[in-house]
């Protein structure tokens, strides 16, 4: 269970961006893309701040359609997909060991039974139904991961997070692992995906509508305790080791 037995010392020696008022999101997000000596890695972050892909600093061409931005996310602005947006991520790695993090809210007036891709990269997945979060992860097979029936609110940021490593596939709803299979066969059926942000990976057939934030994604093992530490401060715990 590589996903939790890192020393917190490691993690001890943090300093948070939240004390630095002067500093502006897009520092932030460039300090947390930055290669440094870490259990774990970014590889791409949207932040919805100044523009649907300013993250850039995803280093890959990201294209989307029809996102708006809104000023209320969990950190600064969020996105907006109506049902018809969708941003497209080229060549997404899937690493041995990773976690997607993500937060979304759906709206009150949705209704529940549908369907609604959140990320879809093809044999891996998270996305809703029937007010239920559930994941895909590819291993060679299809490892299904599944929250409770009606375990989501509407109207209201969740967050999600899907983190592998070890021989453990887990799933994460507001910082509590909600399921896990522990056959993970060590690396992923495809090294390589196309990701589609929104939508099914196709790019249509289960549009999201809602509002998504702080989309990070991650090479390396994530330890459980921190995916809580995620989902407790909307950022990341360990944006610098200085
Ligand atoms: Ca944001």
């Amino acid at each position: 269970m590589k996903i939790q037995n890192l020393a917190p010392a490691l993690f001890a020696v943090v300093v948070l961006a939240a004390g630095c008022a002067d500093r502006t999101e897009r520092d932030r997000r460039l300090e947390l893309l930055q290669d440094k000596p870490s259990p774990r890695q970014l590889t791409l972050a949207l932040t919805f701040e100044d523009d649907v892909v300013d993250s850039s600093l995803a280093m890959r061409e990201l294209s989307h359609e029809n996102v708006a931005l809104i000023p209320e996310g969990v950190v600064g602005a969020a996105a907006r997909f109506d049902g018809t947006a969708v941003i497209r991520v080229p060549g997404l790695e899937i690493p041995e060991a990773g976690a997607w993090s993500l937060w979304f809210r759906i709206p009150e007036e949705t209704d529940p039974p549908r369907e609604m891709r959140l990320l879809d990269a093809n044999g891996y997945a998270v996305f809703v139904a029937n007010q239920r979060l559930l994941a895909i992860f590819n291993d060679g097979r299809n490892i299904h991961l599944r929250g409770e029936p009606g375990g989501l609110e509407t109207g209201r940021w969740h967050h999600a997070a899907l983190a592998w490593g070890g021989e453990r596939v887990a799933l994460f709803l507001d910082g509590e692992m909600i399921d896990h299979n522990d056959t993970y066969a060590g690396r992923p059926g495809f090294p390589e995906r196309n990701l589609v942000i929104g939508n099914r990976w196709t790019g249509t057939g289960r549009p999201f509508v809602g509002d998504l934030d702080e989309i990070l994604i991650y090479r390396g093992d994530f330890p459980e305790d921190q995916i809580a530490a995620l989902a407790e401060e909307g950022r990341d715990p360990q944006p610098q080791v200085r």
